[in-house]
């Protein structure tokens, strides 16, 4: 797994480059959920896979960026799925934006996941790598990520990330984050799924949901570069993931761009979460 984590960094130091330098207009390119792909992108998926070329315990890759898994290593152990610039388009406004990776073992899919690892690119460049625990890392002036401390999530926090266009909300789903505003609960949501997660599980704990809404029924979020890494890493923390009403751990992604409604946080939040969705 080492040889992963050093790919991931010596590709997000190459991203950082190009986020800061390079070309944030949209390529002529429509990627497999429909999205334009930006040239920035374009340009992180081809570094990414670079730089797992090198790796020989890497079998094969499956892109948010890509239409297909591809192959790398025939001989490989892990299946790597990853998102390599997500919320790409808030470059242009100047705001954090991250890499997501997600590493299988037999197959891409939950069951199978053996660790996640992020990277957020903003005032500072950190990497979060969740194995056994949740570890963050950060960028030093000598070019090379230090550790900096284990992650871990009180049962309950300060922090509400309310995704999605909520004019789309369901009615209990507004009822229920209406509620945990009522507890004082703070608005911290930048629409950069890794930057919002992040400072979720630095600052202690909260929650963060992008439901099911009346355009996005099966939610916008993907399974396998987005959700099942982001919820390793938060059951690592000793937080939870659900899609509602289930684990997203014990889900199925049948197509490698299936999407789940999501929330993720601490203890306390998840059980609000579930008390509402059950009644529905
Ligand atoms: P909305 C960025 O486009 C992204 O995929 C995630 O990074 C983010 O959490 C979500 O979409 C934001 O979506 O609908 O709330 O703007």
């Amino acid at each position: 797994m080492k040889e992963i984590i050093d790919a991931v960094s010596r590709a997000a130091i190459r991203i950082k480059k190009t986020i800061e330098f390079g070309d944030t207009g949209y390529s002529s390119h429509i990627n497999k959920t429909g999205d334009t792909q930006l040239k920035l992108d374009i340009a992180s998926d081809l570094i990414i896979e670079e730089e797992f070329s090198k790796v020989t315990s890497i079998k094969s890759i499956i892109s948010e960026e890509k239409e297909e898994a591809k192959t790398l290593h025939e001989n490989g152990k892990y299946i790597v799925g990853y998102d390599p610039l997500d919320g790409s388009s808030l470059v242009d406004v100047n705001l954090a934006v991250g890499s997501i990776f997600a590493v299988y073992e037999k197959e891409a899919n939950a069951n199978s996941i053996v660790a996640a690892i992020y990277v957020v690119y903003g005032p500072r460049t950190e990497m979060v790598a969740a194995i056994d625990d949740v570890k963050l890392y950060r960028l030093d002036e000598n070019g090379s990520f230090k550790e900096v401390k284990t992650i871990k999530l009180n049962e309950k926090g300060k922090l509400n990330a309310t995704g999605a266009t909520q004019k789309g909300w369901t009615p209990y789903h507004k009822k229920l984050i209406d509620e945990i505003f009522a507890e004082g609960y703070r608005l911290r949501y930048s629409g950069g799924m890794v930057p919002d997660l992040h400072q979720i599980l630095l600052k202690g704990g909260g929650l963060f949901s992008y439901p099911a809404t009346t355009d996005t029924p099966k939610g916008k979020l993907r399974l396998l570069f987005e959700v099942f890494p982001f919820a390793f890493v938060f059951e690592k923390a000793l937080g939870a993931a659900v899609d509602g009403k289930k684990r997203i751990l014990d889900l199925h992604a049948s197509h490698i761009h299936d999407t789940s409604p999501c929330f993720f946080g601490s203890h306390e939040e998840i059980k609000k979460v579930l008390n509402e969705y059950a009644k529905h």
